[in-house]
């Protein structure tokens, strides 16, 4: 049996907002958090030790880190190099540059020839050989529609057409890899995606727009014995046959993974087999309070008491709080300021609410029959700090609406259905979709 290490998303260098300078070192502590929690990944590695590390793709906000971020997670990966273990560095959507083909800030490993390094920036397979034996990498960075179109390709294509050109070309293009594999040995596909499964639910559709979207029939084949997910930062298993997975970021990257476990994973792998444990690391606690109090006579006793009564220390915090103007001469910011320094950091954010219901709007009081696409025009056409983004909403909107009658989609569904684990949907839904 191998053991492998599959971490992803790190974003080392991202989540500043959240941080503060630390004093003695001069570095902001969300740097110094992502180093520590990448540090006790490559401890892991080490420690037991593993005979691969697969890194899933982000590693930093961007693919032209600053060197003082560059070094920090270089300082970490090197770790491996000394402990002889191979490690296959994956590009993922923020590693590509815009310029060009392939990852700047990951393709320096390979340009340097770190030894056991692999760097994954196309389709590509990797035979590398291990304390245990050989195994088989297949890398899939992330995609984008110039990676296998053209733009005569694509003229005049809705994003779900392109989308689909796009599964049509990647699924020959895969076939062709696969068909190279030695069938006798572990075999891995290590991809950056978003996947459309039938468990995504409603998340399937706040993924619209955000690029490529592959279908899980294409990841299910029996002749990968793991498929090591990145790009979603919530950890989830998708398949067990094989095993799908995305371990999720290691690090809380914003609010939006507040209530995320986040780690790692551990594969026990050999040919035709796989287990794999989720290994949860121990992360600094982002932590929401939300209170109301438009209703309250002693609004800012209402705030201290909801401040105390939070665990709070150490942790990253929001305080939202919802007013009525005239209750804005009652608030001493200062006395709410001290309740909170026992966090790492915190932020303020009054909501002043008009006491004033909004009018509805005259378009869409009548008649009824409206059809979906006019109405949300409507409403667009009267919310002005929407602007930037309606024709966005517009164009996801008529790709969803073109998708429910696609019959592709259905057969997609239903193709990657049997292949799934039986657990209703997790709740908080439409976080899952918050990547980063
Ligand atoms: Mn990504």
């Amino acid at each position: 049996m191998l053991k492998l290490l599959h971490l992803s998303d790190i974003h080392m260098g991202s989540g500043f907002t959240h941080g503060r300078i630390n004093p003695e070192t001069g570095l902001n502590t969300r740097l110094e958090d992502f180093v520590a929690t990448l540090g006790r990944c490559i401890d892991r590695a080490i420690g037991e030790p593993v005979d691969l590390v697969l890194f899933g793709g982000d590693a930093f906000p961007d693919a032209t880190p600053p060197p003082i971020v560059q070094q920090a997670f270089a300082r970490q990966f090197r770790r491996l190099v000394d402990a002889d273990i191979p490690t296959v560095l994956l590009v993922g959507n923020h590693d590509q540059h815009s310029q060009g083909q392939g990852g700047a800030s990951l393709c320096i490993y390979r340009t340097l020839g770190v030894p056991g390094f692999v760097v994954g920036d196309r389709l590509e397979t990797h035979r590398i050989n291990t304390r245990k034996g050989d195994v088989q990498v297949v890398t899939l960075p992330w995609l984008t529609p110039s990676t296998l179109l053209t733009r005569p390709d694509t003229e005049g294509l809705s994003m779900a057409e392109v989308n689909q050109l796009l599964v049509d070309r990647l699924r020959v293009a895969l076939e062709g890899e696969i068909r190279k594999l030695d069938p006798a040995i572990p075999t891995v596909l290590l991809a950056h995606l978003m996947t459309d499964t039938a468990r995504y639910g409603a998340e399937r559709f706040l993924a619209v727009g955000k690029g490529f979207t592959a279908p899980m029939a294409l990841l299910a084949r029996p002749c990968f014995d793991y498929v090591a997910l990145g790009h979603v930062h919530r950890h989830q298993i998708l398949c067990e046959s094989p095993y799908i997975v995305y371990p999720g970021s290691i690090e809380r990257v914003d609010f939006s993974e507040e209530k995320e476990e986040k780690g790692y994973v551990l594969v026990d792998l050999a040919r035709g087999q796989a287990q794999v444990e989720f290994c949860p690391l121990p992360v600094r606690v982002f932590r929401t309070l939300e209170v109301d109090v438009t209703q309250e006579s002693e609004p800012q006793n209402i705030l201290l008491g909801a401040i105390q009564s939070a665990d709070i220390e150490d942790a990253v915090v929001r305080l939202i709080y919802k007013l009525h103007a005239e209750q804005i001469d009652l608030i001493d910011n200062t006395a709410l300021g001290d309740a909170l320094a026992i966090a790492h950091t915190y932020t303020i954010q009054p909501l002043l609410v008009s006491q004033l219901a909004r009018p509805r709007l005259p378009e869409l009081g009548v008649g009824g029959g409206i059809e979906p696409i006019v109405a949300l025009q409507t409403y667009l056409a009267n919310r002005e700090d929407l602007m930037d983004i309606a024709d966005d909403m517009l164009k996801a909107t008529e790709s969803l609406l073109a998708q429910e009658s696609d019959p592709y989609f259905e057969t997609v569904v239903s193709a990657s259905g049997k292949n799934l684990p039986e657990d209703p949907p997790p709740e908080n839904d439409t976080q899952q979709l918050r990547l980063l």
